[in-house]
């Protein structure tokens, strides 16, 4: 452990999902990958105190369409913060980089455009196996891990 100046001022998000309206943006291609996610997501928001009535499930058919629809669900003012959630896994030509990048370049820019926290619950996997693991076996949930994120900067930003 470091030491800690506690005379420095601190900026630190409250893990308190009571009272947060969240759209969680998931895709369908691959959904048995992205159902898990979302199971993760809602699952760990509710365990922090979001309230059902707050949380809104939007699907989009692939990840290339989560920018837009979360641009959208941005702009309608509804939601403090998003969850991204899509699943893009190798295939034998160059498709998954256009759609991987593409999909990271338009959340990053909702996410600036509307000050909005938007959590990134993308995987990028060369093969099924690793988007398995990483879909609530052995390398946890990415789901749980973007609503996590979410909500830490949304109440960061909160502050600011
Ligand atoms: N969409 C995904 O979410 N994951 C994928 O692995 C994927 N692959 O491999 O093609 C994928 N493609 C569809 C894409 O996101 C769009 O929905 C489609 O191109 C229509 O715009």
């Amino acid at each position: 452990m470091g030491f800690v100046d506690t005379s420095v001022k601190r900026i630190e998000g409250v893990l308190n999902a009571r009272g947060l309206k969240v759209g969680l943006v998931v895709s369908r291609f691959n959904d048995f990958i992205t159902g898990r996610l979302l199971d993760g997501a809602l699952d760990c928001l509710v365990r922090h105190g979001a309230e059902r009535a707050d949380l809104t499930v939007i699907k989009v058919p692939g990840a290339f369409e989560l920018p837009l629809v979360c641009d959208r669900a941005a702009q309608s003012g509804k939601y403090a913060g998003l969850v991204a959630l899509g699943a893009v896994i190798r295939g034998a030509t160059p498709h998954f980089d256009y759609v991987c990048a593409e999909c990271a370049k338009g959340i990053a820019q909702v996410a600036l455009k509307h000050s909005i926290p938007v959590g990134f619950g993308l995987l990028t996997c060369d093969n099924l196996e690793q988007a398995v693991e990483r879909a609530g076996s052995k390398a946890g949930n990415k789901g749980v891990e973007a609503a996590l994120a979410m909500l830490e900067t949304a109440r960061v930003l909160e502050q600011l």
